[in-house]
């Protein structure tokens, strides 16, 4: 059962905004290609490397229990989302003892403004209805709590925790459209996995950019992790052979794999892709293990349409939704839930490592709708 926070509107209210640590200065590459051709990047530790309070234990990559802190976390980056969606759905509720049809109709439209999507929107009303009645609720905490029942159904449905199979090296594929986190995120799942014992290796798959490169060297060497590249225009499915053969070598045990930014809409950058599924199946033909699609909260919609076009060429077996602490479309969560057939596996919700954190649908909808942690 869901506890509202409602009646501590003024402790929340008081409560210190959590500081965002910048994201460090990525340069574009000062290096000419041909040094960084054939380069494999050793390891330089890092002595400030921070373990992060949602260091996961080995074993749990996916499935991090959210602490009191973590859980304040997850609400301060889920803020705008709240005030989109929890807040006027609050408001909707307040005073109210039973579901009519203008209570129903308020609450299509609201839902439907905060990205949940024309059919998620749809199961909300359907299933709020029928729990209603089921029970003969008559308060408005009752009526809210069956709410954000129905909301973590919805998630929880196509719910699958992300997990590091037995595969070594387990290839982890990260694709997507251009900006959207690829490596931010791969860099986050990289100090993730070496926290829970992991011994992972990233590959420079984007070689569109220099600056791609030095980016994820970067995020490397905060990760203490190695770095596998070759030139700017080198082929990218090259870079992820020589990476995979490398990670053989050096017992490194999980590949994550970055590649360029592209859209969906371009044909020949997506024929690439599928280019680099099939040179990757040439070493292992259950690889890549997992293909994580990363997807910018703020897109809204859009997203559904991303998802769709990127799992025609590229075997998805996951979502990563990012930015959600800097946008108002956090409902998007429920469209792609309902929609898409893909797990969410991850979401952003702000720039330091631990702000990448393993989707749990019940946290979640708690911390959109400003209920207590669950
Ligand atoms: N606030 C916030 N910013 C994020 C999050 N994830 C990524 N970013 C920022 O988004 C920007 C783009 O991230 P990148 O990781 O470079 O995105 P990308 O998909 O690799 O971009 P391309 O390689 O150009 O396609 C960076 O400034 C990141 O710091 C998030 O969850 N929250
Ligand atoms: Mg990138």
């Amino acid at each position: 059962m869901f506890r509202f926070l409602r009646k501590k509107k003024a402790v929340e209210a008081s409560e210190p905004e959590v500081p965002v640590a910048p994201e460090p200065e990525v340069e574009a590459a000062s290096a000419p290609a041909a040094a960084i051709s054939e380069a494999v990047l050793d390891p330089v530790p890092v002595a400030e490397f921070e373990a992060t309070t949602g260091s996961p234990k080995k074993g749990d990559e996916g499935s991090l229990g959210e602490g009191a802190g973590l859980f304040g976390r997850l609400r301060s980056g889920l803020a705008r989302s709240r005030g989109a969606l929890g807040d006027s759905l609050g408001t909707l509720l307040l005073g109210k003892k039973e579901i009519d049809e203008s209570l129903l109709d308020a609450l299509e439209t609201q839902l439907l403004m905060a990205d949940v999507g024309l059919e998620a929107t749809e199961a909300v009303l359907e299933r709020l209805t029928a729990r209603v009645k089921r029970r003969a609720l008559n308060d408005e905490d009752a009526l809210m709590s069956e709410l954000a029942e129905v909301l973590s159904e919805i998630l929880s449905e196509r719910h699958e925790p992300f997990s590091l199979g037995p595969a070594e090296p387990f290839v982890i594929l990260v694709v997507g459209v251009n900006g959207v986190g690829k490596t931010t995120t791969i860099g986050k799942l990289a100090q993730r996995f070496k926290a829970a014992g992991h011994r992972p290796l990233l590959a420079a798959g984007d070689t569109f950019r220099a600056a791609a490169v030095e980016q994820l060297k970067q995020w490397g060497t905060r990760a203490d992790v190695p770095v596998i590249a070759q030139g700017e225009g080198a082929d990218s499915a090259s870079v992820l052979f020589d990476a995979v053969s490398a990670a053989r070598a050096r017992g490194a045990d999980v590949v994550l794999a970055d590649t360029a930014g592209r859209l969906h809409n371009k044909g020949h950058l997506m024929e690439e892709l599928a280019k680099v599924v099939r040179v990757l199946k040439r070493f292992d033909a259950a690889a890549p293990h997992a293909v994580l699609l990363v997807l910018d909260a703020g897109t809204g919609q859009n997203a559904l349409a991303q998802a769709k076009t990127f799992s025609e060429v590229a075997p998805l077996t996951g979502l990563v939704l990012t930015k959600l602490d800097g946008t108002a479309k956090g409902g998007v969560a429920f469209a792609l839930a309902k929609q898409s057939g893909l797990p969410i596996q991850f979401i952003g919700v702000g720039e330091q490592a631990d702000d990448l954190r393993p989707f749990e649908p019940r946290s979640f909808v708690a911390a959109l709708l400003g209920a207590e942690a669950p």
